[in-house]
């Protein structure tokens, strides 16, 4: 018989899960700006959780807005059937999100999300009579989840190389990482408009007509934190424009608030077709993403596509009440505590901070931009990723939860966090940069 409550059972995601086991970091409670171990040690928070509580930990409100909905609607089959949240929640998203992006197709996870944008560019496309329009393009270093199509349109190595052919007739523009003209730049890097032309390599050596849509994170998070270079995001939508290409922006960790702004398209002046969100619209209490998709490209489905469903694609948990709920409460409190405005403020003086590490031990480079910071240590020789893994486990000893990526330790604290949290912060991390070998 198998012990209750042991650790082998759960395979734990993209964890090391031999040494967590010898070694676990587990959580029990939360609230604000901080967890609570199971030792009963409080853990600063320097990641929103995984990028998602933007309002911070155990709103009462989200929590008794989630027991409401619990106790009046559970479930409602969101296949030919609708519950009056989600219709409020597609609404309200609307609303914040850019202008002309005005239709939500809910999803339960970004992973989610982002393979809805990809199928419906394709369906899209199809059903305007331009069917030879199929190839994604991606972009190198980009992550956009764990579906096939979303590693396979990723430029992530280790999330691909595992996983056999992944979808055919699928091209990456380059990555925008310069450290030898970027290094330790604040915002958008000066150089690398230029790499959005390698889009137009693509479209040379396959032609147009054969290309349906181009997707990036407008920030790249998860490969390290890399702001797009000024004018790159710009000069994508114009070459998008002038071939006849969806441009989809990937919000998984941009969307509500992380930029000061309610998505990373209104912070940049760019609007693209379609964006994936997720993460932060219920302030992660409850799974929930989101395609957000153009009126132009809505309108043409229900115009042009078969009858009577125009898209064959959905979720059982689609725009589920209790996730709706959860969204609704957490816009609430978005918009009444103006947290995308105080984020912004926060952003500069996060800003101001991380760059005062810049001649810490091995400190390679320091990137930021909204309330995203980056601090890349210098690999060890043949150890890439060691001191990256070691920093996140002495940071948790040290009451501080790090997020992690190879060498490069990323910051998205919540949008709730005061001067004085982004303080500790980084004299935990200073501490801990000093204390690796
Ligand atoms: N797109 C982007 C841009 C993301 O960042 C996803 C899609 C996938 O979302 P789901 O909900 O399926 O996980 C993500 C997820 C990190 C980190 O620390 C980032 C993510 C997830 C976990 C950790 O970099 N992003």
């Amino acid at each position: 018989m198998k012990r209750l409550n042991d650790l082998e059972s759960y395979w734990m995601p993209f964890t090391a899960n031999r040494d967590f086991k010898n070694d676990p970091r587990i959580v029990v409670s939360a609230d604000g700006m901080y967890y609570k171990s199971e030792t009963g040690k409080d853990i600063l928070d320097s990641a929103a959780g995984l990028w998602c509580v933007n309002a911070g930990h155990n709103r009462p409100e989200i929590t008794s807005a989630i027991s409401q909905q619990a106790a009046t609607l559970d479930y409602a089959p969101s296949f030919q059937y609708g519950h009056p949240k989600a219709f409020e929640l597609a609404s309200r998203v609307a609303d914040l999100f850019p202008k002309g992006l005005d239709h939500v197709f809910f999803t339960n996870s970004g992973s989610e999300a982002v393979d809805t944008t990809l199928k419906i560019a394709l369906a899209y496309h199809r059903a305007r009579g331009k069917g030879t329009k199929t190839r994604l393009i991606g972009r190198e270093r980009g992550y956009h989840g764990v579906g096939f199509g979303g590693i396979s349109v990723g430029g992530m190595p280790r999330n691909r190389q595992y996983f056999g052919t992944l979808l055919a007739g699928v091209d990456h523009i380059s990555h925008t990482y310069l450290p030898d003209h970027n290094q330790f730049s604040k915002g958008s890097p000066e150089h690398g408009e230029h790499l959005a032309n390698t889009l137009e390599d693509i479209i040379a050596l396959h032609d147009a007509s054969n290309i349906a849509s181009v997707i990036v994170e407008p920030i790249a998070g998860s490969t390290g934190v890399l702001p797009p270079p000024k004018n790159y995001l710009k000069r994508l939508r114009e070459i998008c424009d002038k071939h006849d290409i969806l441009l989809i922006f990937d919000e998984v960790i941009t969307g509500f608030g992380r930029l000061g702004k309610a998505t990373a398209s209104e912070y940049f002046g760019v609007t693209p077709d379609i964006i994936s969100c997720a993460k932060a619209i219920t302030n992660g209490i409850i799974p929930m993403g989101a395609a957000v998709v153009s009126k132009k490209i809505h309108d043409t489905m229900m115009d042009e596509a078969d009858m009577p469903i125009e898209l064959f694609h959905g979720y059982t948990y689609s725009g589920h009440p209790i996730a709706s709920a959860a969204g609704l409460a957490a816009l609430d409190i978005y918009r009444d505590e103006d947290l995308f405005n105080k984020a912004a403020k926060t952003s500069k003086y996060l800003e101001d901070v991380v760059h005062q590490l810049k001649n810490d031990k091995n400190v390679i480079d320091i990137r930021n931009l909204g309330l995203v910071a980056a601090v890349e240590i210098a690999p060890r020789p043949s150890q890439v990723g060691a001191r990256g893994f070691e920093a996140m486990k002495k940071a948790w000893h040290k009451g501080l939860m790090l997020r992690v990526t190879g060498d490069t330790l990323a910051f998205s604290p919540p949008l709730i966090a005061e001067n004085h949290d982004i303080d500790k912060i980084f004299e935990i991390v200073s501490e801990v940069i000093r204390e690796l070998d």
